[in-house]
């Protein structure tokens, strides 16, 4: 577990923890010459009964208050220390809306100081302070009088928090692997060594993980828990990584390592985002305000719907980030004015990865299953990849296909896509494939290329979905054209009379048929009906196209490869005009043929001529 100080400045937060852990996570040397905190502080406690907590002390300045919230993300507890001579300050109240805006599910407050002060003052103080914890996390918790010159109260400031740790146990699920970095600095014979809380997941000590948002891998060299090397590290503890082959300077606080690739860093998130009662400020559109999560602090915009945000309101909005954030659906972060710096609201990731136009999301449940319902709504065809659902929908990998069974939805490769979009794409096909029957009743169909374009789909996606219809028969597919079960060419009254027109005329020509264009003029044919009558006549074989235009009867071009099977001799080649003899051609109507035949592996053309193929050599040809 993580155990978060908060507090007012000077209220004697690092005293305390010194007190409780005999550490003073004061290391700075500006730290010791202004007495105050700067940074963050890092020490293990031990409590009875519980075991070793990670400690992570924070900065009580005002200036400071950036660095504190990057402290207090990811703690499962808060240590809040109120001064029982000064009682609830600015910060204490700012800290105590951070705490809530994070979600922390409790804690203990520590009155310390408790010497300063006597018994009266001390109620007069306590009460103060229930008072200002009503509203927060910490509204039941323990208050502690203590005092860390005397001792006094330690004891059972230690009882309480083991107390609070048994009654909100941080539960390790097998999840995905994050740790938001907050402290990166060089070892000399180690190299780069980042700490932080591991906020999920867990990892061996050869691990390889991803940097974001830099998008880079790296390995893990050796893992260290409170100063010891470790085997793994898991979730709500904190860890000190070392990092192979990686430049300290890429590993600054609010960059973040996770494990997989569900992960992706960010710039348009939505969110559900509250603006604290007492805010002073406004947001509207133009508003910038910083955005805090995980140890990452950014500079972002809100876009609401109504434009503005007012103070106590919760309203859904996309937020626009100036750079990438590394954001699960889920996660809390916390808002911030530029100016004058203070704690202004907060709030709960809905869509880490929102497309950059996308709309606030609408009111409603925040399930999982809601969220997906909607992510595949808004992703129609392209659905979404399923590899990301753990990070989008904000669950362990393992719940995911619980969620899945229970919207909706079809598996195509990698995507997940709604059964609306199915729907929609399936009846757009058919409605294709039918009107291109109507536009061309003597074509087979169309093509399957042709359809795949027209579909608003993904190319797989709309593979899946022909081979689906197809399973269905609710299409026929045959050799890349798509038909409806039902259709079959039907030739009109006058096509027909074309079509008799056409055989007669090419019986009559014999060997050297006229080309489509001068049958057109000859049977005075409109050319856009004889074409595909002589198309469809060539796809049952009654005719063949030796030329793209020029048509034979099927049993013409048998009758004459028949007579070079007869009249070649396989061992031998052949010229030109020994062909043109075999087949009584002019030469007009020789070489095109012989191309023909060398198509359709009746003969092959070599150097020494053309030779006739055996069966056997046809089906290599
Ligand atoms: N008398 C008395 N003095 C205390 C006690 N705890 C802390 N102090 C003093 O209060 C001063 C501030 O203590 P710190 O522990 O530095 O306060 P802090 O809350 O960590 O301050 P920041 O980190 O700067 O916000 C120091 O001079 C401490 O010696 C206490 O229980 N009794
Ligand atoms: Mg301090």
């Amino acid at each position: 577990m993580i155990l978060g100080t908060a507090g007012h400045i000077d209220h004697g937060k690092t005293t305390l923890v010194r007190a409780l852990t005999g550490i003073d996570t004061d290391r700075l040397p500006e730290e010791k010459r202004r007495g105050i905190t700067i940074d963050l502080g890092f020490a293990p406690l031990t409590l009875d009964g519980v075991g070793t907590v990670g400690v992570v002390d924070v900065p009580g300045h005002e200036a400071f208050v950036r660095t504190m919230v990057a402290g207090a993300t990811g703690i499962d507890l808060a240590l809040l220390v109120i001064a029982a001579d000064e009682g609830v300050m600015p910060q204490t109240r700012e800290h105590l809306a951070v705490l809530s805006l994070l979600a922390v599910r409790g804690g203990v407050v520590a009155l310390t100081k408790s010497d300063l002060v006597d018994e009266d003052w001390l109620a007069l103080v306590e009460e103060d302070v229930r008072t200002a914890l009503a509203t927060s996390p910490l509204a039941r918790s323990p208050i502690v009088r203590v005092s860390a010159t005397t001792g006094a109260g330690l004891g059972e400031l230690r009882a309480a928090l083991a107390g609070e740790a048994h009654r909100t146990p941080h539960v390790v699920e097998d999840d995905l692997f994050r740790l938001p970095i907050d402290r990166a600095f060089s070892v000399r014979g180690t190299g780069s060594v980042v700490t932080g809380t591991v906020w999920s997941g867990t990892i061996e000590a050869d691990a390889t993980l991803r940097l974001l948002p830099v998008d880079e891998p790296v390995r893990v060299r050796g893992l260290q828990a409170h100063g010891r090397a470790v085997p793994r590290v898991g979730g709500g503890e904190r860890a000190a990584i070392a990092l192979q082959g990686v430049d300290v300077h890429r590993l600054a606080r609010g960059a973040v390592l996770v494990q997989g690739d569900a992960w992706r860093s960010s710039r348009v998130l939505r969110a559900d985002v509250t603006l604290l009662a007492d805010a002073t400020q406004r947001i509207g559109p133009r508003t910038r305000v910083r955005f805090h999560l995980g140890t990452a602090d950014l500079s972002a915009r809100l876009v609401v719907a109504g434009g503005e945000i007012g103070p106590g309101e919760v309203v859904s909005a996309r937020i626009v980030l100036d750079e990438p954030v590394v954001a699960r659906a889920g996660d809390r972060f916390v808002l911030r004015a530029a100016s004058p710096a203070v704690t202004i609201g907060g709030g709960v990731v809905i869509d880490p990865v929102a497309p950059a136009r996308a709309r606030a999301w609408p009111a409603g449940p925040r399930t999982p299953e809601a969220l997906l319902a909607f992510l595949l709504r808004e992703g129609g065809a392209n659905g979404v990849e399923v590899a990301e659902l753990p990070v989008r929908l904000g669950v362990p990998p393992a719940r995911v296909p619980a969620i899945i069974g229970s919207v909706p939805s079809w598996r195509v490769g990698s995507r997940l896509v709604g059964i609306d979009a199915r729907a929609k794409v399936e009846a757009d096909a058919l409605r294709l494939v039918a009107a291109h029957h109507a536009e061309h009743p003597l074509e087979s169909g169309a093509s399957q290329q042709w359809l795949r374009s027209r579909l608003d789909a993904p190319d797989d996606v709309a593979t899946a979905l022909l081979a689906a219809l197809e399973d269905d028969e609710a299409i026929v597919a045959d050799q890349g054209i798509v038909r409806l079960p039902d259709f079959a060419p039907r030739l009109s009254g006058a096509e027909e009379k074309v079509r008799v027109r056409l055989l007669a005329a090419l019986q009559d020509s014999g060997t050297e048929p006229p080309t489509l264009d001068e049958l057109a003029t000859s049977l005075a044919a409109d050319p856009n009906v004889l074409g595909p009558v002589a198309r469809l006549l060539a796809r049952d074989g009654s005719l063949v196209a030796v030329e793209p235009n020029r048509y034979y009867l099927g049993v013409t071009v048998a009758e004459l490869t028949g007579r070079l099977r007869a009249g070649m001799d396989p061992a031998i080649g052949y010229g030109p005009a020994e062909l043109r003899d075999l087949l009584g051609f002019s030469r007009k109507f020789l070489i095109p043929f012989l191309e023909y035949c060398d198509r359709v592996g009746v003969t092959r053309r070599d150097l020494d001529g053309r030779r006739r193929l055996l069966p056997h050599e046809r089906s290599i040809s």
